[in-house]
């Protein structure tokens, strides 16, 4: 009786170290993803959304894929004045592309759901 329940235990840790290897696998395997996934873009976004205000990294090139970032826990989105140049809407915490207008020029856009927030987009 006893031999018999003796190679359970052994099995159960082979298991576990198995479970174990297995998570560091994924880990490992997630975050070499999101590594190469950042990578793909062009670095830090160049509007960020924060504290309910825009924040523009700077000119951008027209026509140039945009990354926008929003850091509240809520939801903003960027669109233009104009209502036809750009508008996307960014959940909170994610990130967002527009392309910028193939038209040089000074693009002011806003918020949809906060009145109060608004920004430049310097098209060059
Ligand atoms: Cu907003």
């Amino acid at each position: 009786m006893s031999m018999l329940n003796e190679p359970r235990p052994r099995r159960t840790r082979l298991a576990l170290v198995l479970a174990v290897v297995l998570a560091l696998t994924a880990l490992a395997a997630c975050s070499s993803s999101s590594k190469s996934g950042s990578s793909s873009s062009s670095g830090s976004p160049v509007i960020t959304m924060q504290n309910t205000a825009f924040n523009v990294a700077g000119p951008v090139k027209a026509g140039a894929t945009v990354d926008i970032k929003n850091n509240d826990p809520f939801t903003h989105t960027v669109t233009s004045d104009d209502g036809t140049s750009f508008n996307v809407s960014v959940d909170g915490g994610k990130t967002a592309t527009i392309t910028a207008p193939s038209k040089p020029g000074t693009y002011k856009f806003h918020c949809n759901i906060h009145s109060n927030m608004h920004a430049t987009l310097i098209v060059q």
